[in-house]
């Protein structure tokens, strides 16, 4: 049996690392969208350094960690037989912590940088800034961006992740809004015969594509329905 999995922000909020769109889609009075795409970056790239700089010195706060469902989706791929893909939308790391080992990331990485020079990928921890260089061109002076995709930029994987869901028995997305696209729209490249199943605090768009909505905690809802 295949398995595909999309996680979004809802699988992390009882981790701590907060969602976009629930309570206030606000961000220091800026519209999220205002501060998550390329033009906004050229624009004013300190307000939006600063927004993942911030970002990512939370996601390395100890008390952020993996909770039960990112841990039951590590044990439940440990254990199936089957083809398993787990496509987040989260730029976090806590599937990766908890376990999982076939994730791909389709909004990028936190804890990466691009040099938009070179294109060359590099671990980050630290914060960025407008004067931050590319580790192998000292030279390239300001090159450096969140390695994250933007509104308006080609989310990564896209191919594999439609040969996945094209080829997918169990289709089950987690904790997302179901308002971002092309994510959103997965469900609808399964095939009929492919089982799939919602688990989120609330309804979504997408919510009448599912044989089955789980309205519940994600930490709760998902162990429970792996088991
Ligand atoms: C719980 C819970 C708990 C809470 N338990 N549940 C087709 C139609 C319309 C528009 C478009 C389209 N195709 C493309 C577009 C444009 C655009 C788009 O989708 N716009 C819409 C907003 C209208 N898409 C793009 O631009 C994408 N690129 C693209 O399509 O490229 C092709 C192309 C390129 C160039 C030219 C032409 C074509 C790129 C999208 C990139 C999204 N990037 C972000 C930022 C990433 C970096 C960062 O993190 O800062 O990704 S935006 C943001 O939203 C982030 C998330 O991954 C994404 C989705 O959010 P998510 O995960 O769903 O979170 P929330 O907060 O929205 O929802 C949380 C959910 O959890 C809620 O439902 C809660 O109920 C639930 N929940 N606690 C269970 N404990």
């Amino acid at each position: 049996m295949n398995i595909l999995i999309l996680t979004g922000a809802g699988i992390s909020a009882e981790s701590g690392v907060p969602t976009f769109r629930d309570a206030n889609g606000l961000w220091e009075g800026h519209r999220f969208e205002d501060v998550a795409t390329p033009q906004a970056f050229r624009r004013n790239p300190s307000l939006v350094h600063h927004f993942y700089n911030q970002r990512r010195r939370s996601l390395l706060d100890v008390r952020i960690q993996p909770n039960p469902a990112h841990r039951a989706l590590a044990e439940f791929e440990a254990e199936h037989r089957g083809g398993f893909l787990l496509v987040t939308q989260n730029i976090d790391d806590l599937h990766v912590r908890a376990g999982s080992k076939n994730v791909l990331a389709m909004h990028g990485e936190l804890l990466k940088a691009r040099c938009e020079t070179t294109e060359e990928i590099f671990p980050w921890r630290d914060d960025l800034d407008e004067t931050t260089t590319n580790p192998n061109h000292p030279e390239f002076i300001g090159t450096m961006r969140p390695h994250v995709v933007w509104f308006g930029e080609m989310p990564l994987g896209l191919a594999r992740i439609e040969e996945a869901a094209r080829n997918a028995d169990l289709f089950i997305a987690i904790g997302t809004s179901a308002v971002v696209y092309p994510a959103a729209g997965i469900v609808r490249q399964t095939k009929p015969t492919c089982r799939k199943i919602e688990i989120n605090l609330d309804a979504t768009p997408n919510s009448s594509e599912f044989d089955q909505s789980i309205r519940g905690k994600a930490s709760i809802e998902v162990p429970a329905f792996l088991k």
